[in-house]
């Protein structure tokens, strides 16, 4: 019970005297986390404490007039280059840190903010444009940052006819496109001098389309298109001649296209 009073007073002694550190000597801040010796891309988040309570904090960026702060702070948007932070922590009595903590950061530009930075971003103003994105086919932009810009998918189609031929007319007696395109339009054409049709749309089925038994004479330039949306139709061209079969000859068209031309190598 008599010790009770004894602890009071030492404790009470010891307040005034912990005060009187304070009071002479100012605090030290230290960064406790944010960019220091490497690169970022976006404004950075720096975080701090001071060895005393009840203190403020001022920051300063590149040597700027330090502002009053509060951990964690970020920094305003800076431009590309090499930039410092420093922060000192103000105590109860006025005195500031006169050894600021300080870091060193270089900061990349990223106008578009997609995390890669123009020295990477093969299009710094565009935001679905970097290095791994997805790539759109046939709209002549580089998304992806490969330096390729990737075509249109190819329709697909396999043409098997079966007849015969003489001086006079080439009749198909079986004429069968497999292996189509999901979603693809099989169109059966025949251009030149007495052609039996100009266009014939074949109805497909399970990827499959077959035309009924037809003739047509030399000079006559017979065609499957095959056709989708967006994707590269392929063109059978079948010209018949006399007294022979046709050689088939494959040509490619781009979507939209009136005429076929010879289809790109890849
Ligand atoms: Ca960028
Ligand atoms: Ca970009
Ligand atoms: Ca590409």
């Amino acid at each position: 019970m008599r010790l009770l009073p004894s602890i009071l007073l030492i404790v009470a002694c010891a307040l005034p005297a912990t005060a009187q550190a304070d009071q002479r000597t100012p605090p030290e801040t230290t960064i406790t986390s944010g960019p220091n010796g490497t690169t970022v891309t976006a404004p950075p988040t720096f975080a701090f404490v001071a060895d005393e309570p009840h203190v403020t904090f001022a920051c300063s960026v590149d040597g700027a007039r330090p502002v009053r702060c509060a951990s964690p702070y970020t920094t305003p948007p800076l431009p590309g280059g090499v930039h410092t932070f420093a922060v000192a922590a103000v105590d109860d009595f006025g005195h500031t840190d006169p050894t600021p903590a300080m870091a060193t950061f270089v900061m990349l530009v990223d106008a578009d903010h997609d995390r890669f930075p123009e020295s990477l971003d093969c299009n710094d103003h565009a935001a679905h444009i970097y290095p791994g994105a997805l790539e759109v086919a046939g709209n002549q932009v580089d998304e992806n940052c490969d330096g390729v810009l990737a075509p249109f998918p190819r329709a697909a189609a396999v043409l098997t006819a079966g007849g015969d031929a003489t001086a006079t007319k080439t009749t198909f007696r079986s004429f069968v496109v497999t292996g189509i395109t999901a979603g693809a339009k099989v169109e059966l054409r025949c251009s030149g001098r007495s052609c039996p049709f100009k266009r014939r749309v074949l109805k497909v089925r399970k990827a499959r389309a077959s035309a009924k038994r037809f003739s047509a004479k030399p000079g006559a330039k017979v065609e499957v298109w095959v056709t989708a949306p967006r994707t590269i139709g392929k063109v059978m061209r079948l010209p018949i001649v006399r007294n022979r079969f046709p050689t088939m000859k494959t040509l490619c068209v781009e979507p939209g296209a009136k005429q076929p031309k010879r289809c790109a190598s890849s």
